[in-house]
């Protein structure tokens, strides 16, 4: 790769005006400000500390001015996970996580995380260096071209391109407002080469920076929508609260907890909300979602959609006939989005406002002598939580050679009960679902996984993001396919020496390791991998702590002993080839598993 200094040579001859830039090089008089410094000081001025990037042609200067000024400079591998790692930060801060790519390519691979943020509600901000517009506009080969404007559009909340040193403010400002007000979701800011060495005055350039003044405003639900919802809560005869990853964003734990408990409503949380009420909590149904969902009479969604991961609210899932029937529940949502209502089945209740506010509202117009759910109701779900709690408890007790998910996973739960505070990432389909069902969590924002697409490749960017923006030990729980799309990351992870464990459930293969090449060919299946693969020696090439477990003891061991030194860890629990199936729990998306499974 060329580096800035030998580039701009064919640049300024594309220049229509050059009189006020000065070469990246060039120091900037004192009483002069650059499109360097203004992008620094407006992202500073407005509370951001933490970038998440890969330097090259045009931001490189940027990620070093950066980090000169303070603000810590997360350097990847692949955009791509730095951009995850921008979007959960921005879930678990509220804050729009920042990844700052180069232009196409490095842009391109920051663009799928940006679409995930999107996708997740998660706030966030690509940031990309662009080529000249006037070569890019006219296709005459510049380097890296690409109309990046117009390809995030689609992908993002909001796009927006800075021309003019003057008004980086408002460019940061704006970006800042539509990745997190209302619905929070991905915003894309380009910034080509030729705004950075742009100068002006810097009285000036201070003036023209804008500190967002309630970038997230509170957004009060009417009064009327809310007693709607409370009355039929009231009159239901077996309610249930369905928490999303929505009301995790919120941050309203206190309030949340408090309508769960006064209200005596039995809860069900999607993945990433769980822990916002305790697993463990005896108003916890998780442990009959199969029975809770069809029976229930009154569901109140929130900040959870009811998509694909709810079965669109019908089928049998939801007790409906058939495959798009509908259930008889009723339906109170809570969302921020106003056009959410009725996605998919009717709403008899929106409540439209941010979760805060509209629990806290909730809570106020409830009298005390609230109705405790009818008895047996809570008793029939008790029922069948024991029962499943008892076959679990069966199969966690199991010690097979080799290990299988829930051996491995038994020792994983034991770890995140002793250590609550840690925050567990999780990705793969088997690794995803039994972690999912198996780990208990227990506090608010620790679960942090694939989200609305079940993308596979979130792994180290989330561990890495969520150690530098928590502090906390991570654990990250990975199928070996899964951990593939982002392990090179180890590296950043031993770089910034973060307390990582990483551990990957090895069974030789995307979702099972035990296929073979149907035609008897020297080819693997297209679902297998290298047999045996130490995945461990990835760590110790780096300095980190690499372990090979072949056994749940030497697992809890090596899992104790990274969380007792926080050093990077990755641990290879090698389980049976055979453990897992197809697709993990959502086989029924699988038209060729569908077709096997009905033959
Ligand atoms: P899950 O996958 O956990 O079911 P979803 O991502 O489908 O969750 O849904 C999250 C919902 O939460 C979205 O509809 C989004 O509009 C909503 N949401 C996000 N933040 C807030 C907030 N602060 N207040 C209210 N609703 C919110
Ligand atoms: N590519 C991307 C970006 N996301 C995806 N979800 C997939 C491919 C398809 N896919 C899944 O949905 S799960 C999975 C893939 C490739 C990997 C499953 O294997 P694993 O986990 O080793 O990670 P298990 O425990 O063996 O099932």
């Amino acid at each position: 790769m060329p580096d800035e200094a030998q580039k701009p040579a064919s640049r300024a001859g594309t220049a229509p005006d050059t009189s006020n830039v000065a070469s990246a090089g060039d120091r900037v008089p004192a009483q002069e400000t650059d499109g360097f410094q203004l992008v620094i000081d407006a992202l500073k001025l407005n509370g951001i500390d933490t970038i998440f990037g890969l330097p090259g042609i045009p931001i490189t200067d940027l990620t070093r001015k950066l980090q000169a000024a303070g603000v810590r400079v997360i350097s990847f591998r692949h955009e791509q996970n730095a951009g995850y790692a921008a979007s959960i930060a921005g879930f678990l801060t509220r804050k729009p996580g920042i990844c700052l790519t180069v232009s196409a390519p490095g842009f391109l691979n920051g663009l799928t995380a940006l679409a995930h943020a999107t996708t997740n509600c998660f706030p966030m901000i690509l940031v990309s260096g662009s080529s000249e517009r006037e070569v890019v506009d006219l296709q005459q080969g510049d380097y890296e071209e690409m109309d990046q404007l117009a390809i995030a559009r689609p992908h993002a909340k909001a796009a927006f391109r800075v021309l003019h040193a003057e008004d980086i403010g408002v460019g940061v400002a704006r970006a800042i407002r539509a990745a997190v007000s209302g619905r929070p979701g991905g915003v894309y800011l380009d910034l080509p080469a030729k705004l950075f060495p742009q100068t002006m005055d810097a009285e000036a350039g201070k003036r023209s920076l804008i500190k967002v003044v309630d970038p997230a405003p509170r957004q009060i639900p009417a009064p009327d929508a809310v007693k709607r919802a409370l009355d039929l809560l009231k009159g239901a005869k077996r309610p249930l609260i369905l928490l999303g990853k929505g009301a995790a964003y919120a941050q309203a734990d206190a309030d949340l907890l408090a309508l769960g408990v006064g209200t005596g409503i039995p809860f069900l949380p999607m993945s990433m909300a769980k822990g916002l009420l305790p697993d463990t909590h005896e108003q916890c149904a998780s442990a009959a979602r199969s029975y809770v969902l069809p029976e229930a009479d009154v569901v109140m969604l929130v900040g959870a959609r009811l998509n694909w991961l709810l079965s669109q609210g019908k089928g049998k899932t939801w007790g409906g006939a058939t495959p798009k029937a509908w259930g008889g529940q009723k339906f109170v949502q809570i969302d921020i989005s106003p056009q959410e209502a009725d996605s998919n089945v009717r709403i008899d209740a929106p409540v439209v406002g941010d979760i805060g506010s509209c629990v806290s509202a909730m809570l106020a117009a409830m009298d005390a002598n609230w109705p405790q759910p009818p008895a047996e109701w809570l008793g029939a779900i008790a029922e069948r939580k024991t029962k499943n709690v008892a076959k679990m408890a069966e199969s966690l007790a199991q010690n097979p050679a080799p290990m299988n998910y829930h051996s491995a996973l038994n020792v994983v739960r034991d770890i995140v009960k002793a250590n609550p505070d840690a925050m567990l990432v999780n990705e793969g389909a088997n690794a995803l679902d039994f972690t999912r069902s198996i780990v208990d969590m227990y506090q608010p924002r620790r679960r942090i996984d694939v989200g609305t697409w079940g993308v596979m490749g979130i792994g180290m960017g989330y561990s890495i993001a969520a150690a530098v923006v928590s502090g906390k030990q991570v654990i990250a729980v990975e199928g070996d396919s899964a951990f593939g799309f982002s392990g090179m990351e180890c590296e950043t992870i031993c770089r910034y020496g973060l307390p990582v464990c990483v551990v990957i459930l090895n069974n030789n293969g995307v979702y099972r390791g035990d296929e073979v090449n149907p035609t008897g060919g020297t080819d693997p299946s297209p679902l297998v991998f290298v047999k045996g693969a130490r995945y461990e020696k990835l760590m110790e090439a780096f300095g980190g702590t690499g372990v090979l477990a072949t056994t749940p003891a030497e697992l809890r061991n090596a899992m104790e002993a990274a969380i007792r030194s926080r050093k990077p860890t990755l641990i290879n629990a090698v389980i049976d080839e055979k453990a897992g199936t197809e697709s993990g729990r959502i086989t029924s998306l699988n038209p060729a598993a569908r077709k096997k499974a009905t033959q």
